[in-house]
């Protein structure tokens, strides 16, 4: 298949699986276009099979907001019409649902009808396009979009019980690639950080609200009162001064690193004994399949799709969003004995495989097929 992809190119979620996606499908044998307005933080190297297309942003004292939107939807019927492409996927509701629907009225002047796939991701729904400002395009754009997926069942159900949705939703689980992320030996690492053998907390995020990222600070505040340990915050985002102020008058700043963002956070997880992702709300959770991947038990949130990655008592533990005291508590639980440890690490890696690539690939590609064929003979 000739696949186009859009998506934000940032650190993170939409971006990082939209990326992997587009990725994997060339690794089998897909041509993939990648159109977004710089080069994805994932696609570092040539691949076979691949292309990115930027999207032009010429700038005109006129704008005071670049026209983003029309020149992604220009970019992509350029990309459609010369490379000849089956079907287009975009990641993120807002705005590229919108932008792919008037790509497609263009196209459809020229006589060809464009299949879109949108796939859901969380926030799109949640915080964002559920906010007056955006919702009634929202709603429309998903309605016409030719497949809809979403990360978890969570989110499909959030977004049924938010919007007037007339059209199937299709849970795709997020993805995790096993040849990266898995547990390697990088004790040289843990030395630095944990020279006296204390265990190792970690948190990654963009470090926004819906984060809870000072409720991290608290909980680790908690733990190093009965078990000695390290914090490695991991990531950035508006929430990240706060916290480092948090940490200085809380007298945490010997035992807490803040690392900023990180391209190879495997090799960190690698070393890492405990994940914390207290959010109020999260679609899914990549970031808590990351750790798991690489062996590292979960506490978290039950907010969201969390509970579908994260099992309770078995490769962690969920409490209520904001219930720092009782997630102090289980993250004591599992750091405190080496032999509990080793069985929810065990645990966490038995649970991560269920989201092996190599099984949610083949689920994209049947769906593709499944929307190309329905959108036979389509004129509008
Ligand atoms: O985590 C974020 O805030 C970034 C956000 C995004 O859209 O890029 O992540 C969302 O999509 C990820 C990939 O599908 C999910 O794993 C995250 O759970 C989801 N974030 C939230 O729902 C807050």
């Amino acid at each position: 298949m000739r696949i186009g992809i859009v998506c934000y190119p940032t650190y993170g979620g939409s971006g990082v699986v939209a990326t992997e996606l587009g990725l994997g499908l060339a690794r089998r044998g897909h041509e993939i276009h990648f159109i977004t307005y710089r080069r994805p933080v994932r696609l570092a190297h040539f691949e076979a099979n691949v292309f990115y297309h930027e999207v032009d942003s010429d700038d005109y004292p006129l704008f005071e907001y670049p026209p983003y939107d029309t020149a992604l939807a220009s970019k992509i019927v350029d990309v459609v019409t010369y490379h000849n492409l089956d079907i287009l996927h975009v990641h993120y509701a807002i705005p590229h649902a919108a932008v792919a629907y008037m790509a497609k009225k263009i196209l459809l002047t020229t006589g060809r009808y464009l299949p879109v796939v949108t796939t859901l991701h969380g926030t799109d729904i949640t915080l964002v396009g559920n906010n007056h400002a955006f919702a009634p395009v929202v709603e429309f754009s998903i309605n016409k979009s030719d497949g809809v997926t979403a990360v978890s069942r969570s989110l499909k159900d959030d977004t049924l019980a938010q919007f007037s949705i007339q059209r199937d939703i299709r849970v795709i689980y997020n993805f995790i690639d096993f040849e990266r992320f898995r547990k390697t030996n990088k004790d040289h690492f843990k030395k630095i950080i944990a020279p006296n053998g204390e265990r190792i907390v970690a948190h990654t995020s963009n470090f926004r609200k819906v984060k809870r990222v000072d409720d991290v600070i608290h909980i680790f505040r908690n733990i190093l009162t009965e078990v000695p340990s390290k914090l490695l915050m991991i990531g950035d985002g508006p929430e990240r001064q706060h916290c480092e102020r948090l940490c200085r008058e809380l007298c945490l700043s010997d035992h807490v690193s803040f690392l900023g963002k990180q391209d190879a956070i495997e090799e960190l997880l690698a070393i890492c004994d405990l994940f914390v992702i207290p959010s109020e709300h999260e679609s899914f959770g990549l970031a808590a399949l990351e750790a798991m991947a690489c062996e590292v038990p979960v506490i978290s949130s039950n907010g969201g799709g969390l509970p579908e990655v994260n099992i309770h008592g078995v490769t962690g533990f969920l409490s209520d969003p904001g219930n720092v005291a009782e997630m102090a508590k289980f993250a004591i639980r599992i750091l405190s004995e080496d032999s509990t440890l080793q069985e929810f690490r065990a645990n966490a890696y038995a649970q991560a495989r269920r989201f092996d690539i190599n099984n949610i690939l083949p689920d994209y590609e049947s769906y593709y097929q499944e929307v190309m064929q329905k959108s036979v003979n389509k004129v509008e």
